[in-house]
């Protein structure tokens, strides 16, 4: 049977292969804002160490290009609340007792409000026209979105994920991805956590159980077979 020349495989993915078509499959980041990897912003307000995170920009900026230059559809996604509050829910804001809670003033602007500096994504990722981002209230990116309608609207099936942290935002949204129908697998180079250990747990019992939630592999896997890939941009008949 000849195998299908648009489907892309990562073989060494776990707990087996993931194949995919580039013109049905988003590269999904998460939450790659100042607020969870420079100091002064949600993140260290929770008592984090957040110099743990920077570590995993090299990749994700290699992925993000390589999957530019396939033409692939990006989806960047930020952790932003309204500057009202109005969709930050009590229970969220009154959580613990961090430093600053989400909408004081800190040194990036009002902690994990829209449009503050501490908001942004980090240069080094930053959008370019045409690729699709996502304010999200919750920690999943398909809670109060419309991200599912979107993507469904688009045709995409399958979901790549990078971006932080892996065992709240970047687990909480590949689980609703996967509960939504799609087929996702998450970088794990491309991935962090302010705690190591929760990253390898969150890694390992996502693939577990025959991919329960998803595949994982590492970034070297995808680039390796994108390069041979077929591209997003439809073919031009004739010459
Ligand atoms: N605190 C923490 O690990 N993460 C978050 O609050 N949000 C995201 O993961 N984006």
């Amino acid at each position: 049977m000849m195998s299908d020349p648009n489907t892309i495989t990562v073989a060494n993915a776990l707990p087996f292969a993931y194949r995919f078509d580039i013109r049905t499959a988003a590269l999904v980041i998460i939450d790659m804002q100042r607020d969870f990897i420079e100091p002064g912003g949600f993140g260290e307000t929770l008592g984090n160490d957040v110099s743990l995170l920077e570590a995993i920009v090299p990749a994700c900026a290699s992925v993000l290009a390589a999957w530019r230059a396939a033409s692939g559809l990006v989806v960047h996604t930020r952790e932003a609340h309204a500057a009202d509050l109005s969709d930050c829910p009590p229970a969220k804001r009154n959580r613990g007792a961090p430093s600053l809670r989400i909408g004081d003033l800190g040194p990036m602007g009002r902690i994990l409000v829209a449009g503050e500096p501490g908001n942004q994504i980090i240069d080094a990722l930053s959008p370019v026209p045409g690729e699709w981002v996502i304010d999200k209230p919750g920690k999943g990116a398909f809670y109060a979105t419309g991200l599912h309608e979107r993507l469904q609207a688009a045709g995409i099936t399958h979901l790549l994920f990078m971006g932080v942290t892996t065992e709240v935002c970047v687990q909480t949204s590949m689980r609703e991805a996967n509960d939504r129908g799609y087929d996702c697998l998450l970088l794990e180079d491309c991935t962090e956590s302010y705690f190591p250990q929760f990253k390898a747990a969150a890694v390992e019992m996502m693939q577990a159980q025959g991919a329960i939630v998803g595949w994982t592999a590492p970034s070297s896997a995808l680039l390796a077979v994108l390069a041979t890939g077929a591209s997003a941009l439809p073919v031009l008949a004739g010459g």
